[in-house]
Order: C-alpha cells, then structure tokens, then sequence
C-alpha cells in the first residue's frame, strides 16, 4: 500500500451526490435570517456569560487582560473574521452537512480529514463540558435567588474543592468524599435523553431563545451602563499586551459556534448566498454584543472582582441590583442551553460520518429503529461531556476546546489556499477576497491565539493528537471504506 493513500480524498462531485442520494436528503428550509439565528444560537454562551469574567480577572494559572479585554474581543472577532470567509467559501462551494471534516476530506485527503475529525471533539464535545459547567454556575446563582442553596460540594469540580478545603467539609461514602458538578452532569444526561428520542429542530424555538439571549445582554448593557464608573477602567491594560493576548485566546471561545451554521447547508434554501450571509452576520452581531457588555462589566466593579463562574451576576449583585442578576441569570441557563443542543447535537453527526466513512466502527453509524436518531454516537456523547463535566475546571476545559478549534481554523484556511491551486476552474459562489493574503492572515492568528495559551494546554492538545494518530494506525487506516475502494 502506497503512502500516497494517506491522502486519499473525495471528490467534491462525489460528496455532492452522496448528499443528493434520496435516503439522505433533507429539507431546504433555512433562509438567511435563520441561518443567522442558529448562529447566534450556537455562539452566545458560556464565553461571554462565564470565561469573560477571569479573562478579564486572572486565575490561578493565567494572567487577566483587566478592562482592556475588550481589545481582546476585537482581536479575537478580526481573527475569526478570516475564518469565517473561508468556512463561507467552502460552505458555498461544498453545500454539505459535516463541516470542516468533510472540507478536509475533499481537499487535503483522509489523514487531515482523520485529524480535523478528532479535533473537533475538541470543539465539540470538550467545549461542552465547559459550557455545562458553566450552566451549573448559573442554574447555582438563579436558585439561591429563590432561597435554594445547592451544597457546594454537588457543584464544583474536583481541582477547586481539593484548593479550597471543600473535600474536607463533603460528607464521604465508603471513605470516598463526595465531590462533584451535580446540575451539569444532570443536564447533560437530560438533553442527551431528549436528543435520542429526536427533537423536531423547530426553528421558532431556536428563535424565540436567541431573543432571549439577545434581549438580555441588552438589559444588561441598558442597565449596567448607568452603573458605569470610568475610574474602574483604570488601570486599563494592568498586564500589557500579554495580558491582553492571554485574554483574547481565551474569549476566544466566546465565538466559536460560527463555523457550526455551516452544518445546515443542506436545509439551507439557497446556501451559495445565505451561508455566507450567516455566518459572517452571526459573528459580526456578536462581537457587538460583546464589546459593549465587555466595557459596560468592567466600568461597573473592579475587574479584579470578577474571578467568578458568573461574573455578570456578580457584577449585577456587587450593585445590589439583585432582581437584575436573577434575570441576567435566567438568560445565560436559556443561552447555555441553546449552546449544549447544537454541539450536543453536532458531535455524534461528526462521529456518523466518520463511521460511515469507516474511520470509525460501524456500530457508531447505526440508526436508532424507531427515534431514527444516531441514538448511539448521541449516547456516548452524552457520556463522555457528562462524566467530564462532573470533575473539570471550566478553565482547562475552554483552553483545550480553544487550542483544537483554533487548530482546525488553520486547516481551514490552508484549505482553501490548496483548493485554488487545485481546482481553480470550479465555481465558488462565495470567494474569499485576496486569497493567499487572507486565509495566510487567517493562519497567522490563529496560530498567535495558540500560542497565547498555556503550556499545559500544549501538552495536552498533543497528547490527544498521539491518541488519535494512534487509532488511526489501527483502525481506520485499515478499514477507510474510501482506501478499501481505491
Ligand atoms: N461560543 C459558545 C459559548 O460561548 C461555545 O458557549
């Protein structure tokens, strides 16, 4: 067997008439303002709800940017604008659910297409266990509203209970303490029963909870506005530009979900226009947003309070203005959840496609009798963000989920590079402007926010490529239905 096969790739006609095949067509229904909704939908979460707050604060192993974090957010939504031209161009020219698995699958052939797809369980799955946790957070602050206290040792993660003496204080079974994040195992394990059974993916409920979200950062930039003092702007940048830097890789998070509109393209009505549309309007809705609860959070209290799983609560309470955290809460367990069903959703889709493809086990690619759902890639999904969810740092989890989704953001853009050089004649009915200029753009700063990151998180993201290059070897470089055919 040639080495060669490695690269082995799928042509974009036939990935076309793969989608064309009538057992797999789906509905074209998604105009551009849906598409923008589900966008929205899939980005506005925990990181504008939770990572923000020690972004801007500093943690235990990272730096904080203070009220220069909304420099941060600018550098991050210009970074990701570069991406989102070439996840527009690819979602025109390849109008197919799977994103950049598929891209990569079609221009740079199974060994990328092998690591994209185990790199955005990254994106996926590891972003999730974040947003659980921080939905936790939340669901915490919004019933001790209501007089309920959750006992801090069912809502926290392992790391946090052994530094802050919880362990101790938690009553033990069997010796072993009893020391976990409750609410987001619990609300892992219910969307992942909802999903098996299948939800009708209606888009007026998709709607009427983007509103929401929309509606109540607006509250909170209305509100907080008047609360504003400019003294707490100052000083401004107290960690410079790293600072600065370290907080952008990390808000980065806030963004990601963009890419995500792209796995709709086959219910998209005309997706050559709309996707694009999406996409690019989704991002710049958000950033938006977020430069002005940025400012308005930091000019209301001292960065420094904000150190918190819920930093805009915290803020809200600091000023006594308790009635509006309850409701600012509210919003963020309506935005995390909206955020945990696209990826909880995505995922075993990606999974699917892979099985299909035999880079996965078959037994992944089976369809549930009577749900007709992926009822088992959905089940271990659900296992694996729940059981991480139960015991990580909502920190480690979005720096990892950062670094593999920045990672396949640069195989994106090297993508399109690739394509124009290969298939130059095909039509792209959306082109990125001045290409090689903007994906190598796009490649520089995504590769500057990975660099932004902690060390540890280095070492982690290439211990989880060693063990995906390792079951490629062993599995799907022997059974590729598309090397077993070639
Ligand atoms: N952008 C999504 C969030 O912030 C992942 O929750």
């Amino acid at each position: 067997m040639s080495l060669k096969t490695l690269f082995v790739r799928k042509t974009l006609d036939e990935l076309k008439r793969e989608a064309e095949e009538p057992e797999h067509k789906l509905k074209r229904v998604l105009g551009p303002v849906e598409l923008t909704a589900l966008g929205i939908g899939a980005i506005v979460g925990a990181g504008i709800f939770a990572v923000t707050g020690t972004a801007a604060a500093g943690s235990a192993h990272h730096i904080g940017a203070g009220p220069a974090l909304v420099i941060s957010f600018i550098i991050t939504a210009i970074a990701c604008g570069f991406s989102a031209l070439a996840y527009s161009e690819f979602a025109s020219m390849i109008p197919i659910a799977g994103s950049a698995y598929t891209y990569s699958y079609a221009t740079m052939g199974e060994l990328v297409a092998w690591i994209i797809g185990w790199d955005l369980i990254l994106e996926y799955a590891v972003g999730n266990v974040a947003v659980a946790v921080s939905w936790a957070g939340y669901f915490k602050e919004f019933l001790r509203g209501f007089g309920i206290d959750i006992p801090i040792y069912l809502v926290v993660d392992y790391r946090t209970a052994l530094r802050e003496g919880i362990i101790e204080s938690a009553p033990q079974i069997f010796g072993i303490p009893i020391v976990f994040n409750l609410p987001a195992v619990a609300i892992v394990a219910f969307l992942t029963v909802i999903l098996v059974i299948g939800i009708k993916e209606s888009t007026i409920f998709n709607n009427l909870m983007v509103a929401i979200k929309i509606g109540i950062l607006l509250l909170f930039i209305a509100i907080g506005a008047f609360y504003v003092k400019p003294e707490n702007w100052t000083p401004f940048a107290p960690n410079g530009w790293k600072g600065i830097m370290t907080g952008a890789a990390l808000v980065f998070f806030a963004y990601i979900g963009f890419d995500a509109i792209t796995t709709a393209a086959e219910e998209t009505k005309n997706p050559k226009r709309d996707l694009p549309i999406g996409i690019i309007g989704s991002l710049v809705i958000t950033t938006l947003l977020y430069i002005a609860v940025t400012l308005v959070l930091t000019g209301i209290v001292p960065f420094s309070m904000l150190a918190t799983a819920e930093p805009l609560a915290t803020a809200l309470n600091a000023i006594k203005l308790n009635w509006v955290a309850g409701v600012v809460s509210f919003g963020a367990i309506v935005a995390t959840t909206a955020v945990l069903l696209v990826f909880q959703l995505g995922q075993p889709r990606i999974f699917f496609s892979m099985a299909r493809d035999g880079l996965l086990p078959k037994y992944f690619a089976s369809v549930h009798p009577k749900f007709k759902t992926p009822h088992v890639t959905t089940i271990w999904t659900g296992v694996f963000v729940g059981f991480f969810s139960a015991f990580v740092d909502i920190n480690e989890a979005v720096e990892l989920t950062n670094i593999g989704t920045l990672f396949a953001f640069v195989l994106v853009n090297i993508g399109i590079i690739i394509l124009r050089y290969k298939e130059p004649e095909r039509p792209r009915p959306f082109k990125t402007p001045l290409v090689p200029l903007i994906p190598i753009l796009g490649i520089l700063s995504n590769l500057y926010l990975m660099i932004s990151l902690p060390w540890v998180t280095w070492v982690r993201f290439g211990i989880w490529l060693i063990i995906g290059l390792s079951i490629y070897t062993l599995y799907g470089f022997r059974k590729s239905v598309l090397r077993g055919r070639g």
